[in-house]
């Protein structure tokens, strides 16, 4: 069985989380408290060296780091993980775009808005970058959504759930998406999905962090 290192928090830990409910894979996940340095212990670091979350421990000692890369690990072999290469590349072309353009900008208000006390004030020389770069991301989005139902493949993937994971927060970090109707009609399809989980939904198999 799979053991997820995750912080509930996360919107990158909850990519993993969303993709295992959808695919009904069972698996342990292990809570790390990142705000409380969980996620830097030299134990932890023996896993991933980088010391973030998620981390999959995918078979015993095999551990794979990157948000992204568990959903393709994951989800191989599924419809969730296009295979035809040109559908494939469409995927991936989405899921950097997702970690260079979308999630250094709505991820970081995300955090320092929603999860760090007086976040606002610390960070208020960054903010309007984060703002601007994300409303551009978010009408990158807009454009692509006008004419397709989902990112890739033409059915519901996980360029989907990557993309997800942090434009369903933006509007509790100060993002407006009234300007982005196809954005949020396609939350929707994708809250709709069979096997959607919420981002506080956790499984049963809950282990304390060691
Ligand atoms: N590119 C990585 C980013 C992972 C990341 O930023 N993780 C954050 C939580 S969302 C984290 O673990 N932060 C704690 C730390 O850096 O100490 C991914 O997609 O998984």
């Amino acid at each position: 069985m799979y053991t997820l290192y995750s912080d509930q928090r996360s919107g990158n830990s909850y990519k993993a989380r969303l993709a295992l409910a959808r695919l009904g894979i069972p698996y342990r996940l292990v809570e790390i408290n990142i705000l409380q340095g969980e996620s830097r212990t030299p134990e932890f670091l023996t896993k991933n060296p980088n010391g973030q979350v998620p981390l999959l421990e995918a078979a015993p000692d095999r551990y794979i780091a990157e948000s992204n890369a568990i959903l393709w690990y994951i989800a191989g072999g599924t419809t969730l993980a296009p295979e035809d290469r040109i559908d494939r590349a469409d995927a991936l072309q989405w899921m950097f775009f997702e970690q260079h353009s979308l999630e250094p900008n709505i991820g970081a208000a995300y955090f320092w808005l929603c999860l760090i006390k007086g976040g606002r004030e610390l960070q208020s020389h960054a903010l309007e970058d984060w703002m601007e770069n994300g409303y551009r991301a978010l009408g990158v989005m807009e454009t692509h959504l006008s004419k397709h139902d989902f990112f890739a493949a033409g059915h519901f993937t996980i360029a989907d759930i990557a993309l997800y994971a942090y434009t369903h927060l933006a509007e509790r970090c100060d993002f407006e998406l009234t300007r982005y109707p196809a954005v949020r009609r396609w939350l929707q399809r994708v809250a709709d999905e069979p096997g959607y989980v919420a981002m506080d939904w956790h499984p049963e198999q809950l282990v304390a962090a060691r």
